[in-house]
């Protein structure tokens, strides 16, 4: 108890004194509170009060979007060369009813924040029905997906696509994850409503963009997809990234825990807060809550530990 303790208040410390962390080619979110002036939000998307980033909520066919506030620079100005990138983050689905909801997240470039005309619905908040395939969008997505539609050929209702100016998905695979030491993927059910990590690497030099799922906040060495692919078509020399998701007739709500975005180097895992104590029992939990209720009201700090969706 006494290293977990050490451990807490080495993570408070970092959790209350970086929350957020960026410059121009570089940021990390630990959550979000304090995050506004840095997140552009439109449609149904909020910050709770408890610094989680929540994209939807029971809404049916509503849109969330959430994005870095400034744009990114993607490519070397002088050459025209797209430059590597790596992002991280923490993410929920709950849906609203036991394994009935919709439609999914997808992390997303964009060459606009606000993706003005996108449909709720299949279309995950990134695309309206005409523009699908257009070259001109210039949107690069990897999507959560928790519905089949077979008009973009979806391979099952828990999956994950690569997604370059259209829905139908230039690559997929059913949604799994690894663990160290064993080469099967594991079952992973992106609408649980756990928490799940993720990392998108893409390396410009390789022509190689890599997925990797987790249950914990450490890097398994194996990804769920890897997809050679260059993506400098796509990619103009500023373009903004963040994250869309939409409900249909079905609702999720769709949360981001933490955030951490990188050019040319590898993002660092965001929200590590929130995963480190799944393992605590419920006294230590309740323990731990007690102490954070005091430090929250030296701090005047809002965090909810109760908030959490299911651990
Ligand atoms: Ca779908």
């Amino acid at each position: 108890m006494a290293k977990k303790l050490i451990i807490f208040f080495l993570l408070l410390h970092i959790f209350l004194s970086s929350t957020v962390f960026s410059r121009s080619d570089e940021f990390i979110f630990h959550g979000f509170q304090g995050a506004g002036n840095n997140i552009s939000l439109n449609g149904v998307s909020e910050i709770q009060h408890n610094g989680i980033l929540k994209l939807t909520n029971d809404t049916p066919r509503s849109i969330g979007h959430a994005f870095y506030q400034s744009p990114i620079n993607f490519k070397n100005l002088t050459t025209g060369k797209d430059f590597s990138f790596s992002t991280a983050f923490a993410f929920a689905i709950d849906p609203e009813y036991e394994k009935l909801g919709g439609h999914g997240l997808a992390f997303t470039v964009a060459k606009s924040k606000e993706l003005k005309g996108a449909l709720p619905n299949q279309y995950l908040g990134l695309f309206n029905a005409t523009e699908l395939g257009s070259f001109s969008n210039h949107v690069f997505a990897v999507e959560f997906d928790t519905v089949r539609n077979f008009e973009f050929g979806d391979i099952n209702d828990n999956h994950v696509g690569i997604d370059i100016n259209s829905l139908a998905s230039n690559a997929s695979v059913p949604a799994t994850y690894f663990v160290e030491g064993n080469s099967t993927g594991q079952e992973l059910h992106l609408n649980s409503g756990k928490r799940i990590q993720a990392w998108i690497d893409y390396d410009s030099t390789k022509r190689q963009l890599d997925v990797t799922l987790s249950l914990s906040s450490s890097k398994p060495s194996l990804s769920v997809l890897s997809f050679a692919v260059d993506l400098s078509p796509i990619f103009m020399d500023y373009m903004y990234v963040g994250f869309s998701a939409s409900t249909g007739l079905l609702a999720s709500s769709h949360y981001i825990f933490g955030w951490s975005f990188k050019m040319n180097g590898q993002s660092s895992v965001p929200g590590s807060i929130f995963i480190a104590f799944t393992s605590w029992t419920q006294k230590e939990s309740n323990a731990l809550n007690s102490m954070y209720f005091f430090i929250r009201g030296c701090f005047h700090d809002t965090y909810n530990w109760d908030s959490l969706v299911h651990n």
